[in-house]
């Protein structure tokens, strides 16, 4: 690990998005999806998915009271993945074992939005809802409505399946971020107390256990970095050695003895830092490997961090889509085998891909890699936004490349896949986590350290680094043009990532390049223009991917395409690209000659992420190619 690599991103308050594309999308999620998500958390969206998620803080705080007050209170079963009518009585705790971490991730987003356009009625409104939140608060701390509500005695019992200490790690993140955008502690000290309570009850001298989901890791990092207590990286970091450790933990509650490597599901089959295979889990994977990251670059420990570099090379090399989506088998919404990247059954859930960039800006303050900050921009400009409709009232959970929804609704395989966006889930964990890091954008684009800023995505907007103001017009997904206006503070190393997918590139300063940035040396106040060559081109998989043989996707810039039934007829399987390929492009629409059969047409393709937004029909990302003899 290099130290004078070592950088950190910009904190969201010094950033402020403006590009275009960009900004329309931190409003749908300001104007549309916190509204829309409240209001699903408050099970009032007619036809969606109940939640439960309010309903179940009202019920724990009235039990939080009730033993305050000394009074007895009942128990019900701690013992389903989910509860609704049909498994709990009315007074237990409904939906998913998970269920509070949707109101902390709202919590989170909201907090980013206020950061950037202050609204005294929706911080009132988030206000109410912390201070409902902290009633339900036990007094030891402990925070997690499926235990209070239901049974005290099992609390921690079931570390595993049992998401309380992911919850908790919802839960610290919303606070940090309602902290930093508000001043306001209240939230924030709720989760101290929590994380107190695990900090005191997990350890190596005392119990043992590590989270199921982890997540965990990370937020203490964050609560780290606001209170400078050392004790919760310590903590963080005791989760990420004691896991994988044999005999294992989660065999020892049961009193089973270690026979055999297991735990693969959740990345508890051997000590992270021996890691070198993405597996099981794809969410819970990434969210470990972004806590490794933090604590690897905050310890400065060489061996954690190669094992990062190694996971994060064997997802990229191995076991990502073209579209940036991550996780290709419904069994366990997990990573497959190596080249195991099947399009029509393909999970690809849009939480994995934004857990994928988390890993990412984690990474990239490490050292700088355009091999990853390529990787975050797949991620963000495909699978991510393709979790959202354009009028950000419905979701997708799973990002197929491939859907004929005939076949969706027959093969048992595909039982996963969604043909349209979704009103709301049972199980929501997407649409708030879109809803936190749309909100949260400017702190993914750069990073900066004492002597260079660091331009990884090319994120229209202002940056107040410590080096100097940064000011980023970017037309970068449609043109491939970027104008810098940079007013320096002192002199310093300006490293700007030049995208794998240009062919040529011009920059309008001396420059030299490392490791796939153009790095210039800034002295004064200067605009640098950039140019990037985005022309339309196919991209092939892996030969190894036995479903990609034989056919391409198309990209441009950091857009996958995708052809759709609507614009090209059924039956998508008959179309072939003619090539060599002939691209037409014209406002994000792109056309490619190819054929349907024998028959001579012009393939009309859009950007992945817009797909189903006109109904539902068939959608293919990769298209047979077929040489043209001339
Ligand atoms: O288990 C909590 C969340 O629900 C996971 O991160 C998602 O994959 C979904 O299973
Ligand atoms: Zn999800």
């Amino acid at each position: 690990m290099n130290n004078s690599k070592i950088s950190h991103h910009i904190e969201l308050k010094n950033t402020s998005v403006t590009d275009s594309f960009w900004k329309a999308k931190r409003e749908l999620v300001r104007t549309e999806v916190i509204p829309y998500q409240y209001e699903a958390l408050n099970d009032r969206i007619e036809g969606a998915e109940k939640s439960y998620c309010i309903e179940n803080f009202v019920k724990a705080s009235k039990v939080a009271r009730q033993i305050k007050e000394g009074k007895s209170v009942p128990v019900y079963p701690a013992d389903k993945w989910y509860y609704n009518g049909e498994n709990a009585e009315e007074g237990a705790f409904h939906g998913w074992v998970f269920q509070d971490s949707d109101v902390y991730k709202w919590l989170e987003a909201v907090a980013y939005s206020l950061e950037s356009c202050p609204d005294p009625e929706l911080e009132a409104r988030a206000d109410k809802l912390i201070d409902l939140i902290c009633s339900a608060q036990l007094e030891n701390g402990y925070l997690d409505t499926l235990y209070i509500i239901n049974n005290r005695n099992e609390i921690f019992a079931n570390l595993k399946d049992f998401h309380e200490l992911y919850c908790f790690g919802h839960l610290a993140e919303a606070a940090v971020a309602y902290y930093n955008s508000t001043g306001k502690n209240k939230l924030l000290n709720a989760a101290l107390r929590f994380a107190d309570l695990i900090c005191a009850t997990f350890g190596s001298d005392k119990i043992k256990g590590y989270p199921g989901h982890e997540l965990a890791e990370l937020a203490l990092v964050k609560l780290y970095e606001v209170t400078g207590d050392k004790k919760y990286l310590d903590e963080a970091g005791f989760f990420i050695e004691e896991r994988g450790k044999k005999p294992y933990y989660y065999d020892l509650v049961l009193g089973r003895e270690t026979v055999e490597d297991n735990y693969h599901y959740n990345q508890a089959h051997m000590p992270p830092r021996e890691q070198r295979e993405a597996v099981g889990h794809a969410v819970r994977a990434v969210y470990l490997y972004s806590g490794m990251a933090d604590v690897a670059r905050l310890n400065g420990d060489e061996g954690l961090y190669s094992a990062c570099r190694a996971l994060a090379d064997n997802i990229i090399d191995k076991k990502m889509y073209v579209t940036g989506g991550i996780g290709s088998t419904p069994d366990g919404e997990a990573f497959g085998a190596e080249y195991e990247l099947p399009n029509g059954t393909a999970y690809c859930e849009t939480c994995a891909s934004i857990g994928l960039m988390f890993f990412a800006r984690r990474m990239l303050e490490i050292e700088p890699n355009a091999k990853i900050a390529a990787a975050a921009e797949r991620a963000l400009y495909n699978t991510v936004l393709s979790g959202m409709a354009e009028d950000g009232k419905s979701f997708f959970y799973v990002n197929p490349l491939e859907v004929v929804p005939d076949e969706v609704r027959t093969d048992t395989k595909k039982f996963h896949v969604k043909t349209v966006r979704q009103k709301w889930f049972g199980c929501a964990c997407c649409p708030p986590n879109l809803a936190r890091l749309l909100s949260s954008l400017g702190e993914y684009a750069l990073t900066e350290n004492d002597s260079a800023v660091y331009v990884h995505q090319y994120i229209g907007g202002s940056y107040k680094t410590k080096n100097a103001l940064l000011e980023l017009d970017s037309d970068y997904a449609e043109s491939g043009r970027v104008r810098l206006s940079i007013n320096p503070k002192k002199t310093f190393t300006l490293a700007l990532r030049i995208p794998e997918q240009s062919e040529g590139f011009a920059v309008s300063a001396e420059y030299k390049t490392e490791n796939g940035y153009a790095l210039i040396s800034i002295t004064e106040k200067c605009v640098i223009e950039l140019g990037f060559n985005f022309r339309p081109r196919l991209v092939k998989s892996s030969d190894k991917v036995v479903a990609n043989r034989g056919k391409a996707a198309v990209m441009r810039g950091p857009f996958v395409y995708c052809a759709e039934s609507i614009d090209n007829g059924e039956k998508l399987d008959e179309l072939s690209i003619s090539e060599p390929p002939v691209f037409e492009y014209e406002n994000e629409k792109l056309t490619v000659d190819g054929y349907r059969k024998d028959k001579r047409i012009k393939i009309r393709l859009i950007p992945y992420y817009k797909w189903a937004n006109r109904g539902e029909n068939e959608m293919r990302v990769y298209l047979k190619l077929r040489q043209n003899k001339g």
